[in-house]
């Protein structure tokens, strides 16, 4: 059994798969606080959890005329400044299954969790591609940034991805070689020694057991890169589609959901209001200003207060322009409505661009099920 070896989980994920372990924690717990604990962050892997010996660990970067460059942990750890980045990180998959629920679609049936927050502290990865020789020569033909996983599969092929170069040297792309999640060694389900943090970027890219960094004119010929993570019509199927005619997901779209009441909650009248809580994040480092609730299905809304980071700063600390990688947590408590027997509660963010969520599944249905952002709706029965 190739998943003897992978670590132990906390027992109260939501396992979606468990060879491959695929799990999601109860969607309450992601508003306890604004930082996810590691062992609540959902876990998405697609093969066994390598083992990696720490002390033989090699890092290895290609594709720089200065030739190939090889650092171990401690090298990575020493010779660069650590920086640390406060990001969300989301999976295309996350609320697939309300997708599903429109049409069938192929992929995990990931519920609203498939996202959290952490603080990623390492190596910047801009600062370790000019050491290894990036510079303006490169930047004439190098065009995307190639990670190669330690995890493979039976045939031997590791897991892969890319980020345009762009992202990967930009000195506001903050995009990190983190060995530190959550301050303490990243955790072997999150890509212990080293995984790459691409903030404001799906979770696919963000490579965990790094083994090899590429510079390249291509993007990785990896399946993940071309045949998988991709958005369609929602008139394509398993018969017409053809993976070549769409990019590779990068930036993810304006997101929200209610993690609390959950969907067929039941609150009382004699507790005369109602308290609804969740999360709202935009990819890009596109920030949420707002986010609109209503408890009778669209028709009237109110404003939801949103939380700051986790310095204890208010809604009213942003950060840098284009770098809000993170997301907001929000409430909003309202008096219970009288004479009516359920609520419709709804919830839609709007980002910095003024993007919205759109209303309803069935225009963004895709066979894959990702990125299914619709506004998140929950019905809650009142008793007397
Ligand atoms: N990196 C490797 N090497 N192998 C994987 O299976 N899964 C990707 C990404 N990086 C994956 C990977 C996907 S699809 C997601 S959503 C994120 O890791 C999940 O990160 P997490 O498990 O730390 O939450
Ligand atoms: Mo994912």
């Amino acid at each position: 059994d190739p998943y003897a070896l992978d670590p132990k989980r906390h027992p109260m994920l939501h396992t979606n798969s468990l060879k491959p372990f695929n799990a999601e924690p109860p969607p309450e717990i992601l508003t306890d606080s604004y930082i996810t604990p590691s062992a609540f962050f959902f876990k998405r892997n697609h093969l066994p959890v390598p083992q990696v010996d720490p002390a033989s660990y090699q890092l290895v970067v290609e594709g720089l005329p200065g030739g190939v460059l090889k650092l171990s942990l401690e090298e990575l750890k020493t010779k660069f400044p650590k920086h640390t980045v406060t990001a969300t990180l989301q999976c295309a998959g996350n609320r697939r299954s309300e997708m599903n629920k429109v049409k069938q679609v192929k992929g995990l049936n990931w519920g609203l969790a498939a996202i959290g927050n952490a603080t990623w502290s390492g190596a910047k990865l801009r600062d370790v591609l000019l050491a290894a020789g990036y510079g303006s020569d490169v930047a004439q033909w190098a065009r995307h940034v190639q990670f190669e996983g330690l995890d493979k599969d039976v045939m031997g092929t590791a897991y892969g991805a890319s980020i345009p170069v762009n992202k990967a040297v930009s000195e506001e792309g903050d995009v990190l070689l983190a060995y530190e999640m959550n301050g303490e060694e990243l955790p072997a389900d999150h890509g212990f020694p080293v995984r790459v943090v691409v903030p404001g970027t799906v979770g696919a890219r963000n490579v965990k057991w790094l083994r090899k960094i590429i510079v390249s004119t291509d993007e990785s010929s990896s399946h993940w890169q071309q045949n998988d993570y991709k958005g369609f019509s929602p008139g394509i199927d398993w018969d017409t589609v053809d993976y070549r005619s769409a990019p590779a997901i990068q930036e993810l779209p304006i997101q929200s959901a209610i993690t609390t009441p959950s969907d067929g909650a039941v609150v009382y009248r004699s507790a005369k209001e109602v308290t609804v809580k969740g999360y709202a994040w935009s990819g890009g480092g596109r920030e949420v200003v707002r986010v609109d609730v209503s408890l009778d299905g669209g028709k009237t809304w109110q404003v939801a207060q949103l939380r700051g980071n986790e310095k204890g700063q208010g809604p009213e600390f942003s950060p840098p322009p284009g770098r809000a990688w993170a997301w907001k947590l929000w409430e909003v408590s309202a008096p219970l409505p009288p004479e009516v027997q359920e609520l419709e509660i709804v919830c839609k963010a709007v980002d910095n661009s003024y993007n919205m969520q759109p209303d309803t599944i069935s225009p963004i249905w895709n066979l894959r099920g990702v990125l299914s952002n619709a506004w998140h709706r929950v019905k809650v029965n009142i008793r007397e």
